[in-house]
């Protein structure tokens, strides 16, 4: 009797004090939240929500934990006052499954003791699946374009762009201009789908000017010897895309006597050229016959039979300036024909060849022409008698 005695007293001393600081102090365990459901919304955040936990004191607090594996790395990644029951995530979450779990908070009761946090749910996941079907556009591909108006390009064909994914329909638009300048222009393509997201993609046009310029000139031209190259018209030049090629020729500053090829070049601003040419002859400017062929500027033209003929005219070129290097033979066209070399007389500026014409020519009109070294023919009528 005696030992239970001091047993039940010892158990009494020792327990009961416990008992009584235990029971009354310590707000008890809250239930975990029910009915934890995860959903996926269209701008791709995830709304995690819950069944209020009812019991008594009243929860003051809930707090979650998230990530993209059920193994949850942090303490707390969320906390909602209650009677708040649901958390949303941030907005355009990529493709993937997301976890979540909650727990519900006791306050501390009575105040100035541990508020108490029930267990963690057990966790719920949401998939994310629109991120694998993203709207995109696939703009035509980059191209290259010969320039058809002045100064670049007009009425090109970009092509079609390409839409996918996100919410058809497509509405597709570009900001091309109408006119595409020299070199590259970079074109936006924009796709917007039903739900208002819009993608975009770019494609780079290029406008060049292979074409060279057209260019026409005279074939062939016939100046006076000594005539300076500005003498020559100008070409007839154009080009699609170049408004003013550069005009270029390799004519000499002065012309010499008989035939020069003249090449002119076009060239437009990205550098392309077109070649013509123009064949220039230099010719003496020829005075006209002198007398006694030509008294008083009329012909005179009657000779005997027989006779010598001074054959005088004077060439100058294309100053004026006396020519006294050409040479030539005068012939008169009787049978057999008379002819004789011209020369230059330097004290009277003039060429003279003494044409002896033929006695037995029989009365009439015969021609006397001077063959110069320019190529040309002087000629003049007389009458023998
Ligand atoms: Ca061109």
């Amino acid at each position: 009797m005696r030992k239970v005695f001091y047993s039940v007293f010892i158990t009494a001393v020792l327990v009961l004090p416990m008992m009584l600081v235990a029971i009354p102090v310590y707000a008890h365990i809250p239930d975990s939240p029910t009915g934890l459901t995860a959903t996926v919304n269209p701008d791709n955040s995830i709304t995690v929500s819950w069944s209020p936990v009812t019991c008594d004191p009243a929860i003051d607090k809930y707090k979650g934990q998230w990530g993209t594996a059920p193994t949850f790395n942090t303490e707390t990644d969320f906390a909602v006052d209650a009677p708040t029951t649901s958390f949303t995530t941030q907005s355009g979450l990529t493709e993937g499954t997301y976890y979540f779990r909650v727990a519900a908070r006791h306050p501390a009761v009575p105040p100035g003791h541990n508020a108490e946090w029930s267990e963690w749910t057990t966790s719920v996941s949401a998939t994310i699946q629109g991120a694998s079907n993203p709207l995109s556009i696939i703009a035509p591909e980059d191209i290259t374009v010969e320039g058809s108006t002045t100064g670049g390009a007009e009425g090109i064909d970009l092509g079609t762009a390409t839409a996918s994914g996100g919410t058809p329909q497509y509405t597709i638009t570009n900001d091309a201009p109408s006119f595409f300048p020299l070199g590259d222009t970079v074109v936006t393509w924009t796709v917007t789908d039903d739900n208002e997201d819009t993608a975009s993609d770019t494609q780079t046009v290029t406008v060049v000017d292979t074409t060279p310029p057209m260019i026409t000139v005279a074939s062939s031209l016939t100046v006076i010897v000594g005539a300076p190259s500005s003498v020559l018209p100008l070409p007839t030049v154009s080009d699609i895309v170049d408004p003013s090629p550069t005009v270029t020729n390799d004519a000499p500053s002065f012309f010499p006597l008989g035939m020069t090829i003249v090449t002119w070049t076009a060239t437009d601003a990205s550098g392309n050229s077109s070649t013509a040419t123009t064949s220039v002859a230099a010719i003496y400017n020829f005075g006209g016959f002198l007398p006694p062929l030509v008294i008083n500027g009329v012909g005179n033209g009657l000779f005997k039979a027989g006779s010598t003929i001074p054959v005088k005219f004077q060439l100058t070129d294309y100053y004026g300036k006396p020519v006294s290097t050409a040479t030539g033979i005068a012939s008169i066209n009787t049978a057999p024909v008379a002819s004789a070399t011209i020369r230059y007389d330097a004290t009277a500026m003039q060429y003279i060849a003494n044409l002896k014409t033929t006695k037995s020519a029989a009365l009439g009109i015969y021609t006397i022409t001077v063959a110069l070294d320019d190529g040309t023919s002087p000629y003049i009528s007389v009458t023998l008698k």
